[in-house]
Parts: structure tokens; C-alpha cells; sequence
């Protein structure tokens, strides 16, 4: 009995994978492009230059928590907010945080390390949790520590032989770390330790393509002893991936081809079958329930920019955020997607946050609808982090129209998006309208109607939107 106890208590300490953040929210944040709280920080602002500091610091954010936490977020995840490299890259600075030269402090212009602990304390203060950005695979280009220690680094000139071009290789020709020393994978653990001693909850790691794997199982193992949550940025990840990367020890990773369908099919007017095939792959991800789900952020076009008309990019960003909020996974809201902002590839995706003080009455249309398909969302625990199943669509029916249900428990709701341009009634006869007796309307408040007679569900479903109805 003694050494069962003792086993538990041993399994308990190492955390193993147990870190959960099931029904999450994140927000993410850019500071530089968030909120400038603090003038006397700013150095050289230059806010009509995409590539130039605009000013922004964790004094801002700390003022701007109240407005995440209205929103609906459980949890910031900010952009690197480490002392930057001098000067130019290309004639863009550091702003956006990824061009470390000391990654042991903060940026002046983002405040201090003091600013930092403030931040991290307001933030659980007001019960959220606090995600940071890790830069594991490389140092800005003109860090002086580059030309000091250049056996920290895989030389450019012969990466190409070592097996994988993607590790070893420079990205964007960023000086790249070589975690195959053992003194470089101790640098980089110890920049864990230190961010977490700030109160840092869990890593956004950048770039995981392009780090060894053996380090990061060895990172993430020291993470999850540690009962820090990680969340790996592969670019471009499908399910596969996320699921290979799963297993090595991530909790979470984002879902980028999930995302690329609901891109395509939401803002850009396809058929919902692309994103339909990536929910029929859910079964090869270990843990649905961790995964990332978004519709942009800050390396890719914003959501409202995949169409050319304002008022679409508007209407579809409200079906875009509310069919999120009915996906299994974790819901992450880029800085001014809850507005509809618009803005192509990197840099234009970066433009400076709008705060409701300059607000258009459309802009505080799409906030107030996306504020309460999150509150719809935390209010339903199916939806929170009930299981998914797709339910079988009428062939001709099948690219405007998904169905499935979430389930937790006691608790069901029925889920349809509608990508039709005109309302349409649609007729089920399938195993679940067996199992419908009754229902509270539609969660999202909108126009959309369920009936059952005679064993068939009918559906009543305004165009292109998302709908989720409550079943008991
Ligand atoms: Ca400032
Ligand atoms: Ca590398």
C-alpha cells in the first residue's frame, strides 16, 4: 500500500503530461502594436512605418487587461518581449520581438523586467493565465553574442550536410543555435527557468520545425515537471503533425490547416469539404481538446482580408469566430480579429490595435457578437470541451452544409454551419433526430430554427453563418 502511495505521490510530482487547458481562451497580443502606456519608454516611434517601433509596452498591456478579460479571454499570450538587436534587419527592427540579443531581459521599449512581474501578477490578479513567447532557434542577426560565441551556432556554410536542412539551415539567415552542444540546450532550458520564476503559466514555442527533436523532447519533459503548458508553432501543421509533435511531449500545437480551410471556406467562399476532411482527422490527434484553434494571426493575412469588401470581411469574421467557438480545441483571438481588422501579409497584419474610443459603430457590431459567441461558448460545457461527431450530410448538400454534435456528460448541442447565401430549411433523418425530444433555441441569438415531427429534425438556417442549438 505504502509504495502504491509513494508511486502516486512520485507521478503527481512529475506532472507528467497532466497540465491541462481544457476550455481555455487565449488572446494574443503583440505589445509593440497593442497599447503604448508608457511615452517616457518609446525611444525612436515611427507609427506610419509598418517596420518601425510603434511604441507599445507591457505598461499598456497591464492597462488593457480589464478589456481581454471583458472579452471573454482566460489567458494572454504575448509575442517575445526580449532586449532586441541593435539597429536594422532589411529596414525593419525587432519590434515584433523575434531578433533577441539578450533573452534574459526586457526590451526598454517594452519596459522592464519589473514591468514584466507586474504584468504576469495583474494578469492572475484578474484570474488569467499568462502564455509567452519562446524564440528556441535562433538570435537576431546583428546580436553581438553572435560574433562572440560562434561555436554556438551551426555554420551556414555546411549546415547542409548534417540530414535535415530545416534544423540545422538559417531561417530568414537568422544566426542559428546549434542545441546539439550541450551548452547551448543548458542556455536555452535555463531561459525557461528564468521566464517561469517571472510566473510565465506556459511557452508559445516559435519555429519548432526547425529545432531538434531529442532537444525539444527534453525541453517539453522539463516543462511538464514543471506544470508548464506548451503550445509548439509548426507552420503550416496538419493533423499528422500535430499529432506527431503530440507525442513528443507538446501539449498543444496549432491547427494551421484547419485554419486554411476555414479561411478558405468561411472568408472566401468555398464549400465547407475542405474543413469537413480536417474534422474527419481528428481521430489521429492524441489530445482534440488541446489543440489551437484560429482563424489569424500575426503570420498570416488577417481573417477580414480574404475578402476585398469591408462589410463581407465584417459579416464573415462574426461566422468565422462563432464557428470557432463551436470546434473542440482551444480558441485563440488575434489582437483586433474581435474588430474585423484587415491587413495582408507580414508586416500589414501588425497595424496598431483600435480601442473602442475610435471605434466605427461596425467595429463595436462585430465586438459585441464576437464577445458573446465566447460567453456562449464558456457557458455551454458541451461546447467548452465536449467530444465532437460529425453527423452525415445529404451528398448535394455537402459543400454548404457541416453538422455535428459536442457532447459533455449530460449536455448536447447540435452544431451547423450554413455557408448557403440564401436561408434554407434543411430535413434530417438521421440516428440523432431520434434522440431529439427538445431544446433551448438558438445559442448565438440568431434567426435560426430547430423543429422535430414525426422523427425528422428540420432546421431553419439563416445564410452563411454558424449556429448551435442546446438538446436535452
Ligand atoms: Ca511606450
Ligand atoms: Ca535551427
Amino acid at each position: 500500500m505504502q509504495r502504491v502511495l509513494a508511486l502516486a505521490a512520485l507521478m503527481a510530482m512529475s506532472g507528467g503530461n497532466a497540465v491541462s487547458w481544457r476550455g481555455e481562451i487565449i488572446y494574443q497580443v503583440m505589445p509593440d502594436r497593442f497599447f503604448n502606456g508608457d511615452k517616457a519608454n518609446d525611444g525612436v516611434v515611427r507609427r506610419d512605418d509598418p517596420k518601425a517601433w510603434h511604441g507599445g509596452d507591457l505598461t499598456g498591456l497591464i492597462q488593457k487587461l480589464p478589456y481581454i478579460r471583458e472579452l471573454g479571454a482566460t489567458s494572454v499570450w504575448l509575442t517575445p518581449v526580449y532586449e532586441q538587436m541593435p539597429g536594422t534587419f532589411d529596414g525593419a527592427t525587432g519590434y515584433h520581438g523575434y531578433w533577441p540579443q539578450n533573452f534574459r531581459n526586457v526590451d526598454s521599449r517594452f519596459g522592464t523586467l519589473d514591468d514584466f512581474r507586474a504584468f504576469t501578477r495583474a494578469a492572475h490578479g484578474a484570474g488569467m493565465k499568462v502564455v509567452l513567447d519562446q524564440v528556441v532557434n535562433h538570435f537576431g542577426y546583428t546580436a553581438p553574442f553572435v560574433r562572440q560565441n560562434p561555436g554556438w551556432f551551426n555554420d551556414p556554410s555546411s549546415c547542409a550536410g548534417k540530414g535535415d536542412n530545416d534544423v540545422f539551415c538559417p531561417i530568414f539567415g537568422l544566426p542559428d543555435l546549434a542545441q546539439q552542444q550541450p551548452e547551448v540546450r543548458r542556455f536555452l532550458f535555463e531561459n525557461a527557468d528564468f521566464w517561469r520564476r517571472l510566473g510565465v503559466d506556459g511557452f508559445r514555442y516559435d519555429a519548432i520545425k526547425h529545432v531538434p527533436r531529442d532537444f525539444l523532447r527534453e525541453l517539453l519533459s522539463r516543462d511538464a515537471s514543471a506544470n508548464t503548458f506548451t503550445l509548439g508553432e509548426y507552420f503550416d501543421a496538419d493533423p499528422g503533425i500535430v499529432a506527431e509533435y503530440q507525442q513528443l511531449g507538446f501539449r498543444s500545437l496549432f491547427n494551421f490547416a484547419l485554419q486554411g480551410a476555414m479561411r478558405q471556406s468561411i472568408m472566401s467562399g468555398q464549400g465547407l469539404d475542405g474543413v469537413r476532411a480536417m474534422l474527419e482527422r481528428q481521430d489521429e490527434i492524441p489530445e482534440p481538446d488541446q489543440v489551437a484553434l484560429f482563424l489569424d494571426n500575426h503570420d498570416v493575412p488577417r481573417f477580414a482580408n480574404g475578402t476585398p469588401f469591408e462589410d463581407v470581411g465584417r459579416e464573415r469574421t462574426v461566422y468565422g469566430v462563432r464557428a470557432l467557438m463551436t470546434l473542440r480545441g482551444i480558441p485563440v483571438i488575434w489582437q483586433g480579429t474581435e474588430i474585423a481588422m484587415r491587413g495582408g501579409g507580414d508586416p500589414d497584419n501588425r497595424r496598431d490595435m483600435r480601442f473602442s474610443d475610435v471605434w466605427t459603430p461596425d467595429e463595436r457590431a462585430v465586438y459585441e457578437a464576437v464577445k458573446g459567441a465566447i460567453a456562449t461558448r464558456k457557458s455551454s460545457s458541451a461546447l467548452s470541451v465536449g467530444n465532437l461527431k460529425l453527423l452525415a450530410t445529404p451528398a448535394r448538400l455537402a459543400s454548404d452544409l457541416l453538422l455535428f454534435t459536442r457532447e459533455n456528460g449530460q449536455q448536447r448541442v447540435l452544431v451547423a454551419w450554413h455557408n448557403g447565401r440564401e436561408r434554407r430549411t434543411v430535413a434530417l433523418r438521421s440516428t440523432v433526430a431520434a434522440r431529439i425530444s427538445a431544446l433551448r433555441g438558438d445559442l448565438f441569438g440568431q434567426d435560426a430554427k430547430l423543429s422535430v415531427q414525426g422523427g425528422v429534425v428540420y432546421l431553419s438556417l439563416p445564410p452563411r453563418t454558424a449556429v448551435a442549438f442546446e438538446l436535452d
